[in-house]
């Protein structure tokens, strides 16, 4: 089948037919209630984070979206490394050996990997993968390094691109043949350590979610059927996008067990001069998470950015009046940027002359910018500025003697509304399912289903083929590390035999 993939904003070259209405400047031809695919290509699009590209399931991260990945990546990699994780870099192509030593957990993702088999016009003798992920990669080098017990741990991470030529509808962000991610790889003596880094890593995903992107997410343990096949458990934290109904899988977390131990001999001896296997876990976050972010706060003006991922924090726009000497207003637009950079919020004013102040307005609400700071002679006559919120439109004017306190102020009051409101809807997404009936109707209502569950992996294979249809089966998300209480004699939804646990279930992407 041919790429159906990646959907463009509009028939032809990406967003380039804006609708632009005089004065308010670029708008969005769809609403994001009434046409939430469209909504979200216009949006990543007229926000200048994503620009299409002629490879489909590829796109062109902008410096618009570098800026948010740059600031979750120097989060991130500041904690891991008082971990005492190290970063390093392994290459980007794979033998053809070295990746099908491992065959039972490449086996199904085989149709996904994509191969170099020329250079020029020549063939190669021996065709080469490019990484779809690492663990082919490094582990042998594992093997290699790891001897004694004095050479573990060993934690290494890596930042870099991967790709999995993947044929189902391509969604920026969320799913595309080539994506940024940091992937780490740790081997321990034993696996009670191997526990603690599972949880001290899902715990920095929740915190890149709901303290960065302020996107509520769910911790918890994937089914047997959705974790990832190489390892003994993966953990993750799970998203929910209510437009449309789906899950979302966040960021996993993964312990491998010896299951990778044992196929590329990473032993060790111990004190004792015993031979031991290594213990290992995997961990990745991609720029995913930026794509949830913004299905989760975007809205019919465009991008909301959360202020702490935000390039620009706060937008200054002069607001000249016809007889009031526009340097006057522009001096007063620099100072306010000063006085804000100095303070260590991102501030810029917006002093191109060719556009009207509404148009700036428009545009900057298109991108984002959670707070916009307006100046005029009103505001220079009474030494305030005006400070209009890109969440919720409330508009405040502010002494200029308390700039900066209040500033700061409002983008944590921001980040908190931003989350609030979420997390207030992700809320009202959930329903509990007792039944089968139950379920099913909330399905049909696009819910997050948080069901009593057997437990059983031939349970969740019916739960799929009973669902199958257009818009895709729904899944178990995850078993919420948070369980309600399970008053014993509770039965499962799906098969009436005794629950063992509440499992959420749902469609995902
Ligand atoms: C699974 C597992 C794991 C390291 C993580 O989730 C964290 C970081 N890796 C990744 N996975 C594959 O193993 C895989 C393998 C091949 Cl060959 C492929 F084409 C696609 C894959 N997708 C996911």
């Amino acid at each position: 089948m041919a790429d159906q993939g990646a959907k463009k904003p509009n028939a032809k070259g990406g967003g380039k037919k804006k609708e632009v209405k005089k004065e308010t400047g670029l708008g969005l031809s769809k609403k994001k209630d009434e046409n939430f695919g469209e909504w979200y290509s216009e949006v990543v699009v007229n926000s200048e984070m994503i620009e299409y590209y002629d490879i489909s399931g590829c796109y062109i991260l902008r410096p618009w979206t570098i800026a948010i990945w740059e600031t979750m990546q120097a989060f991130f990699d500041a904690e891991i490394k008082k971990m005492k994780i190290k970063n390093c870099y392994f290459p980007l192509f794979v033998s053809p050996g070295v990746l099908e030593r491992e065959k039972d957990h490449i086996e199904g993702f085989a149709p996904e990997v994509a191969w170099v088999t020329k250079s020029g016009k020549s063939d190669l003798e021996v065709p080469i993968a490019i990484r779809p992920t690492s663990e082919t990669v490094m582990y042998p080098y594992f093997a290699k390094w790891i001897r004694g017990h004095r050479d573990l741990p060993l934690k290494l991470n890596q930042w870099c691109n991967v790709v999995r030529w993947e044929f189902s509808n391509a969604t920026p962000f969320i799913r595309s043949r080539e994506f940024l991610w940091q992937e780490g790889h740790t081997a321990f003596a034993t696996k009670a350590e191997a526990d603690v880094e599972v949880l001290e890593i899902l715990e920095l995903y929740r915190r890149i979610y709901e303290e960065y992107l302020a996107v509520p997410v769910v911790k918890g343990k994937k089914s047997e059927n959705e974790k990832f096949a190489g390892g003994l458990y993966t953990t993750s934290v799970e998203a929910f996008i209510p437009n449309t109904g789906r899950g979302v899988q966040g960021a996993t977390s993964h312990c491998l067990g010896q299951n990778f131990a044992k196929m590329f001999e990473i032993n060790f001896e111990n004190e004792n001069r015993e031979k031991g296997m290594v213990w290992q876990n995997s961990w990745a976050y991609s720029t995913r998470t930026i794509g949830v972010m913004v299905m989760v706060h975007g809205d019919d003006k465009g991008l909301v950015l959360p202020p702490k991922v935000a390039a620009i924090q706060a937008i200054v726009v002069p607001v000249p009046y016809k007889n009031t000497p526009m340097e006057e207003i522009y001096d007063a637009c620099s100072k306010t940027v000063d006085t804000l950079t100095k303070a260590g919020i991102r501030a810029e004013a917006d002093i191109s002359d060719n556009q009207t102040p509404g148009w700036k307005y428009s545009h900057w609400e298109m991108k984002g910018v959670p707070l916009r700071i307006e100046i005029g002679p009103k505001d220079l006559e009474k030494n305030q500025v005006r400070v209009v919120r890109r969440d919720n439109s409330a508009k405040e004017d502010i002494p200029v003697s308390n700039l900066v306190e209040q500033v700061q102020d409002i983008l944590v009051k921001i980040h908190e509304n931003l989350f609030n409101v979420a997390k207030e809807k992700r809320d009202s997404s959930i329903k509990v399912a007792k039944t089968w009936e139950e379920f099913m109707e909330a399905l049909n209502q696009k819910k997050m289903i948080l069901a009593p569950w057997c437990d059983e992996q031939a349970i969740e294979e019916d739960v799929k083929k009973r669902t199958k249809g257009e818009i895709g089966a729904a899944k178990s998300l995850c078993t919420p590390f948070e369980q309600p209480e399970l008053p014993e004699g509770t039965l499962c939804f799906a098969s009436g035999k005794p629950a063992k646990k509440w499992t959420y279930w749902g469609r995902s992407y």
